[in-house]
């Protein structure tokens, strides 16, 4: 970090940020509805979000994700494909990057675990007010099937400061590749 206290995203110099936790959220869209969680424990607990975690060690990201889904719903994807990256920096020095993945079809019924309960959503009726702040910044995107990739500055659940951009298309070799 270029600054004790950022507020700005170009306070940040990302080239070499390092972030402390990798990882992974995915959404299963199928046609005009997709599938969220009450998220029940861990960071965010109590919001609305895509099911994801963190990497376990040895882990790639799509392996992750598509874990995450089965610990979290009882759920296994098919057919996960990289949509984007998220660099969250928060003030108290922690930091967490994730890698978003989309996917269509899956094996087995959506159901209620310890960690999450499963929530059906209609793509027009999305609960931005019970999600994190930058959700609205990228989740249009994703399902206009743009990939992009996302810096944020949080203050605790506040949003400082954002920057979202489509992902180039080295980036998305790249970066799509790796994640996959
Ligand atoms: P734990 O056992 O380590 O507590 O749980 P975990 O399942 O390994 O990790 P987690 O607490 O669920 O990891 C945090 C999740 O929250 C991870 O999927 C990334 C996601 N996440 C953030 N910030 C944001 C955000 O601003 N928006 C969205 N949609 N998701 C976010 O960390």
């Amino acid at each position: 970090m270029r600054s004790l206290r950022p507020e700005t995203i170009s306070d940040i110099d990302w080239p070499t940020w390092k972030p402390r936790d990798l990882a992974t959220l995915l959404f299963v869209i199928q046609g005009d509805r997709m599938l969220l969680i009450h998220k029940k424990t861990g960071l965010g607990a109590g919001k609305i979000n895509g099911p994801g975690g963190r990497l376990d060690g040895g882990e790639t990201p799509v392996e992750c994700a598509v874990r995450e889904v089965q610990e979290e719903l009882c759920i296994t994807v098919r057919d996960p494909r990289w949509a984007g990256r998220l660099h969250f920096q928060f003030l108290d020095g922690y930091s967490i990057r994730g890698d978003v993945f989309v996917a269509s079809e899956f094996d087995g019924t959506p159901t209620e675990t310890p960690e999450a309960a499963p929530l059906w959503v209609r793509l027009d009726a999305i609960p931005y007010d019970r999600m994190w702040a930058d959700d609205p910044l990228w989740i249009p995107m994703m399902l206009d099937g743009r990939t992009f990739i996302g810096r944020f500055i949080f203050d605790g659940d506040r949003m400082v400061a954002s920057d979202v951009v489509e992902a180039s298309a080295d980036e998305v070799r790249q970066l799509g590749g790796l994640a996959g």
